[in-house]
C-alpha cells in the first residue's frame, strides 16, 4: 500500500485529506511535514519500525499519540506518574533564557524625536519601532559573546536541572539556521555564520547532563502570513516545519509554547483545536517531549504541565503538573535599566515553597546583546547553588512531591516530602522561633515524629505532639542564609500491597442518554481520556454525542479521606460505594470537579461508577485520586476491578 494510502487509511472516513491532515499522521514520509531529513539514528528506527509495520500491517501506524480520528485518545500516559515526564517532575528547578534580536536594543530604544522608550523582549511592540528599524538593529546583532558552557555551568552550580532558551520570541526572530525565512540569527545579523547557539547550548548541556528545552512563540509579529485568516495556514504550515527542525536537528526535551492567547495586532487566530492537533503532531515526532500547557489555550487539558507566570500557587494544582516561571528583576529579556533583582534569599524560598506545593521553579535570565549573562544574575543564582549544596539543603527540593497532604502549608516556611518516611521543614529565616518559641506544625493525619534535626547546624529540636499537630522547639539559632532546614523522620501511615486490578468495565455508546446496546464495551485499566476534537471511545462511534459508563470497584490504599478529581468536558457523574459525589451534568468546558470521601478502609473494594458524555467539541474525561498520605495521580489500574 501507498504511503500517502496508508496515511488515508489511519485517518478516519470523516477526515478530510489535506495537506494539514497529514500532521495527524507524521510517520507517513509522504506527508509534506515530513519532507526534512531526520536526524540519523532516531529516524533510522523510526524509519525501519515504519518499514516493518508497512511490511506487516496495511497501515502505517506511528504510534498512539499520532492516530487520529474516531477511536482516538491522546492520553498516552499519566504525567504524574509516566517515565517521560519523570525527569521533569525531579528536576524541580530549571533556567529560563530569554534572548533574541530585541537582546541588541538592550531594553531602550531612542525614538526619532529622540525620546527614550524602555522595554525588553516586547520592545518592537511597546515602543512602536518600524520594522524597518527594527530589522536594521537586528543586522547588527551579534552575540559574539555567547558562551554556551559558561551558561550551562552556571545554571549547573545554581541547582537548575534544565534550560528552556527561547528559540522564536513574539517577534518571530529565529535563533537557529531556519530554513523556513530569512528572519533569523543566521541570516540576518552580523554574527557569525559557523556558529549555531542552539546547538552549542544542546552540546553543553548534554555534556553536563542538563536538559534542554525549547521556548516557541506562536504568535508571531514579523510573519507576513500571520494576520490574515487565508493566509493562516501558510504560518502554521511554516510553524510545524520549524518544530520539526528543532526536533530534529536539536533534540529538546521540552518544547515551552507562548504566544498563544487571543490578541490582535497582529490578529492571533491559534484556536484550541490548532493546540490539540499540534500536540498530535509533535508527540508523534518525538514521544518522550514534555510540552506545557501554552501548546494549547493555557488550560488545564493543554499539554502536561501549567505554567503559572510570575506568582506560586498556594497548593497543588488539580489535574495538570506546574511549573512557575519567574524573572529575577523585572524582564525577561535583556534590560539595562533594570536592575530590581531579587535576592538569592527570595529565589531560594521561592523554591522551597514551590516544592512543598510539587511544582517546578523557572527561572530567568536575559543575557545582553553580546550573549553575556548579566552579572547581578550570575551571582545569585551562584548564591541560590551553594545554599542547596550545603549540607545536603538541596534534600528539600529534589526528588521531593508535595507535603500538602499531610501537613498543612506552614506560615514560617514549606514543607517537602521525600518518598515515604522523610518531612524536610524549612523554615525562613525572619520566621526562625525565639528562643524557648516553638514552630507549630499541623498534621492532617495522625503520624509519628520518630527525630529530627536542623541540617548544616548542630542545633537539636524537641518535637512535641501538640494539638492537631507538633510544636517543634529548636535548641538553638536559625542557620544562616535564607532558610533552616529541619530533617524530620518519622513513621507515617503505610499503604496496602498494591492490588491486583485490571481497570474498569467500560460501556461507552454512540449516543449521550446511555441508551440501547454500547457500541463498545472493553475494561479500561484506568479513566485517563483525551478524545479532544477528534477522538472517541472507539473507531465506531463518532467523535461527537456519545457517552462512556465505567462500572467496577476501586480498592484504596490508605485508610484516610480519599479525594477525587475529575477533569471532564462535556459532562461527568462519579458514584463511589453508592452515593453520588459528583454531579455535573451541565455541559462544560473542560472543567475540574472534587470530592472527598471519608470513611474508606484500606484494602476493600468499593462500587466506583463514572458517567461522562460528549456532546460537541471537545472531549475529556480523567478520573485522579489523593489522600493526605498520596499525591494525586490518575486511579491506578492496580486499584480498580471490573466486577
Ligand atoms: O509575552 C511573553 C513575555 O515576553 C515572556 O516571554 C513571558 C514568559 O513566560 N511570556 C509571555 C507573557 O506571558
Amino acid at each position: 500500500m501507498r504511503w500517502v494510502d496508508a496515511c488515508r487509511a489511519q485517518l478516519s472516513p470523516h477526515h478530510h485529506w489535506s495537506r494539514h491532515a497529514c500532521h495527524a499522521c507524521p510517520a507517513c514520509p509522504a506527508c509534506p511535514a515530513r519532507t526534512r531529513s531526520l536526524r540519523p539514528v532516531r529516524s533510522l528506527s523510526l524509519l525501519l519500525g515504519a518499514v516493518l509495520l508497512a511490511v506487516t500491517a496495511p497501515a502505517v501506524t506511528a504510534g498512539p499519540a499520532s492516530a487520529a480520528g474516531p477511536g482516538t485518545n491522546h492520553a498516552t500516559d499519566d504525567p504524574f506518574t509516566s517515565s517521560r515526564t519523570a525527569w521533569f517532575r525531579d528536576a524541580k528547578f530549571g533556567m529560563f533564557i530569554h534572548f533574541g534580536a530585541y537582546s541588541q536594543y538592550e531594553g531602550e530604544y531612542t525614538r526619532p524625536d529622540g525620546t527614550v522608550c524602555r522595554n525588553a523582549e516586547w520592545i518592537k511592540r511597546s515602543c512602536a519601532i518600524p520594522t524597518a528599524a527594527y530589522e536594521t538593529a537586528a543586522r547588527q546583532f551579534n552575540p559574539s559573546a555567547f558562551d554556551a558552557q559558561a551558561i550551562v555551568s552556571a545554571a549547573k552550580n545554581a541547582g537548575q536541572k534544565y534550560i528552556v532558551i527561547t528559540s522564536k520570541h513574539h517577534d518571530g526572530y529565529a535563533m537557529w539556521p531556519t530554513k523556513q525565512n530569512t528572519w533569523n540569527l543566521r541570516d540576518h545579523s552580523s554574527f557569525s555564520p559557523d556558529r549555531d547557539i542552539l546547538a552549542e547550548l544542546k552540546t553543553a548541556a548534554d555534556a553536563q547532563g542538563i536538559k534542554l528545552g525549547f521556548y516557541y512563540s506562536i504568535w508571531d509579529w514579523h510573519d507576513p502570513d500571520f494576520p490574515n485568516a487565508d493566509t493562516f495556514p501558510k504560518y502554521r504550515t511554516r510553524m510545524y516545519a520549524q518544530l520539526k527542525e528543532l526536533i530534529d536537528n536539536y533534540d529538546p526535551a521540552l518544547l515551552w509554547f507562548d504566544g498563544e492567547w487571543d490578541t490582535d495586532n497582529p490578529v492571533n487566530r491559534w484556536s484550541r483545536q490548532d493546540g490539540a492537533e499540534l500536540e498530535t503532531y509533535l508527540r508523534g515526532l518525538d514521544p518522550g517531549l514534555v510540552i506545557n500547557n501554552r501548546v494549547g489555550k493555557r488550560r488545564v487539558v493543554d499539554g502536561d504541565y501549567g505554567t503559572p507566570e510570575q506568582t506560586i500557587p498556594g497548593a497543588p494544582v488539580d489535574g495538570q503538573l506546574w511549573e512557575s516561571c519567574m524573572t529575577l528583576n523585572n524582564s525577561w529579556g535583556y534590560a539595562k535599566h533594570d536592575t530590581d533583582w531579587k535576592t538569592a534569599t527570595t529565589v531560594v524560598q521561592n523554591l522551597l515553597d514551590i516544592s512543598g506545593r510539587s511544582g517546578n521553579y523557572l527561572l530567568n535570565v536575559g543575557p545582553d546583546k553580546l550573549g553575556r549573562v548579566p552579572a547581578a544574575s550570575l551571582d545569585r543564582l551562584d548564591d541560590v547553588g551553594r545554599w542547596l549544596s550545603t549540607a545536603g539543603q538541596g534534600s528539600a527540593v529534589y526528588g521531593t512531591g508535595g507535603a500538602t497532604g499531610l501537613v498543612a502549608d506552614p506560615a514560617w516556611g514549606a514543607v517537602a516530602r521525600k518518598g515515604h518516611a522523610k518531612l524536610y521543614a524549612s523554615v525562613f529565616t525572619p520566621s526562625w522561633p525565639a528562643a524557648g518559641q516553638a514552630l507549630h506544625l499541623t498534621a492532617k493525619v495522625p503520624f509519628t515524629v520518630n527525630s529530627a534535626r536542623v541540617l548544616n547546624s548542630s542545633g537539636t529540636v524537641t518535637v512535641t505532639k501538640a494539638g492537631d499537630g507538633f510544636d517543634l522547639k529548636p535548641s538553638g539559632g536559625p542557620v544562616d542564609g535564607a532558610a533552616s532546614v529541619i530533617e524530620l523522620s518519622i513513621t507515617p501511615p503505610s499503604p496496602t500491597a498494591p492490588g491486583s486490578g485490571t481497570g474498569l468495565k467500560a460501556e461507552s455508546f454512540a449516543n449521550t442518554s446511555f441508551s440501547g446496546t454500547p457500541a463498545a464495551t472493553t475494561t479500561d485499566p484506568t479513566v485517563n481520556k483525551a478524545y479532544r476534537f477528534d477522538g472517541s471511545p472507539a473507531a465506531g462511534i463518532p467523535a461527537d454525542n456519545f457517552a462512556t459508563r465505567w462500572t467496577g470497584f476501586v480498592q484504596p490504599r490508605y485508610s484516610e479521606p480519599l479525594t477525587f478529581t475529575t477533569l471532564s468536558d462535556d459532562t461527568v457523574r462519579l458514584w463511589v460505594d453508592g452515593q453520588l459525589v459528583i454531579d455535573n451534568t451541565t455541559p462544560h468546558v473542560p472543567q475540574v470537579n472534587k470530592a472527598t470521601v471519608t470513611g474508606l478502609q484500606a484494602g476493600q473494594k468499593y462500587a466506583i461508577r463514572v458517567e461522562h458524555t460528549e456532546q460537541t467539541g471537545e472531549a475529556h474525561m480523567k478520573l485522579f485520586w489523593s489522600s493526605p498520605s498520596m499525591e494525586q495521580v490518575i486511579v491506578p489500574r492496580t486499584q480498580l476491578s471490573p466486577s
